[in-house]
């Protein structure tokens, strides 16, 4: 890719550079200036592409799976969402996974751990659980829980009549793109929970109180499960005191509660409320997020292409797209849940973000894309 613009590269081929191009190959070796352009864009060209996933679709595909594969031959039984244009990494967008996970009444996975961080959003069923590192979490529907990097776990379903779908978050292709994945399965493939359920919720879930005596050296946080009453109080509760931010409308981080940091080092995540009929200012930063739209019904304007969603449906933005949200809904609030890779973006310096004015001009509303913090 030639530009014509002083600074960049732009070198027009000739037989003798394409000769010399050619020695250079057969020694591991090329020429900067036929690939500068391309490596060092001006601004980030994410490979993902906005998409929609709609629930309608999924949901029987997904239900479909648990009458071809039973949960111990396939591991996880999940059908992962992936995008057009990151197949070969299994992404959804940039460096994350997701997929919808299903299990039947009275199943049980067996445990294992991966050096890959995992978090569950759960969509519909009663009776889910999982083992996190010996901590038994039961989930319900719009509950958020977390498995990081490192710790067993082993998920089930303990209803004897309805099904279980929850949506896994994992940053498996990040990992994998760093070269650094590990797998193993727990030796007695099971693990022995400890007598009290959601312990982690009990110990660091009050939200306002931190208990005294208890060191946390952990780069995740102890509390493992966010139960969406909580979530939904805190929300509803700040909606009534704060429009929020421009872009978003209220909205709120689960966070570790010993640091008021993300919830794991690589992966953060949000619930956040639009007002009915609210619409949000179109901005775009650094950082891939996938959206759960956990209630209400709206559209989502991303990369210029519209997305109408509703309950359930799952859509993502790709880094440096710009994207607006609408709550559609005149009567009712919409809420939406999101996870993304903001923690390692901004362990790595590289946030940046603009806001689109007006007149269509766009502002600077981070720390300066170039400049270092
Ligand atoms: O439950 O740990 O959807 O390891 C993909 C890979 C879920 C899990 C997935 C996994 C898991």
């Amino acid at each position: 890719m030639i530009e014509d613009v002083i600074g960049r590269a732009r070198v027009q081929a000739t037989p003798e550079l394409e000769e010399y191009y050619a020695r250079l190959a057969k020694h591991g070796s090329g020429a900067l200036w036929t690939v500068a352009n391309e490596i060092e864009p001006w601004f980030p060209q994410p490979r993902s592409i906005p998409m929609h996933w709609r629930y309608e679709d999924l949901r029987p595909l997904v239900i479909e799976s648990a009458t071809l594969v039973t949960g111990d031959d396939a591991g996880r039984r999940v059908v992962y969402l992936v995008n057009d244009e990151r197949r070969d990494v299994s992404a959804a967008v940039g460096l994350l996974y997701t997929g919808l996970q299903i299990m039947n009444p009275g199943e049980s996975m067996t445990a294992h751990r991966h050096a890959a961080a995992a978090l569950r959003f759960v969509i519909e069923g009663e009776g889910a659980w999982t083992i996190v590192n010996g901590d038994r979490l039961k989930v319900g529907p719009n509950d958020f829980a977390i498995t990081p990097k490192g710790t067993w776990h082993e998920h089930g379903n303990e209803s004897d009549t309805t099904q279980v779908i929850w949506q896994d978050g994992l940053d498996i292709p990040l990992v994998n793109a760093l070269d650094s994945n590990f797998y193993e399965v727990h030796p007695d493939l099971h693990q022995i929970p400890g007598k009290v359920v959601n312990t982690s919720l009990l110990e660091h879930g009050s939200g306002i109180l931190k208990p005294d005596g208890r060191s946390w050296a952990k780069r995740y946080s102890p509390l493992l499960a966010y139960p969406w009453e909580r979530t939904y109080e805190a929300l509803v509760n700040l909606a009534r005191v704060s429009d929020g931010t421009p872009y978003d409308g209220v909205i709120m981080e689960y966070v570790n509660p010993h640091t008021g940091g993300s919830v794991m080092p690589t992966m953060g995540a949000h619930m956040q409320l639009l007002q009915p009929s609210q619409s949000t200012l179109a901005h775009r930063h650094t950082g891939s997020v996938i959206y759960h739209v956990t209630k209400g019904r709206g559209h989502s304007i991303i990369g210029g292409r519209r997305f109408d969603w509703k309950e359930h449906d799952i859509f993502c933005v790709p880094s440096w797209a710009w994207h607006e949200h609408a709550n559609d809904d005149p009567a009712g609030e919409a809420c939406l849940f999101s996870f993304n890779d903001f923690p390692m973006i901004n362990a790595l310096d590289l946030h940046a973000e603009e806001a689109m004015d007006a007149n269509g001009g766009h502002q600077d509303i981070g720390e300066g894309a170039l400049n270092s913090g």
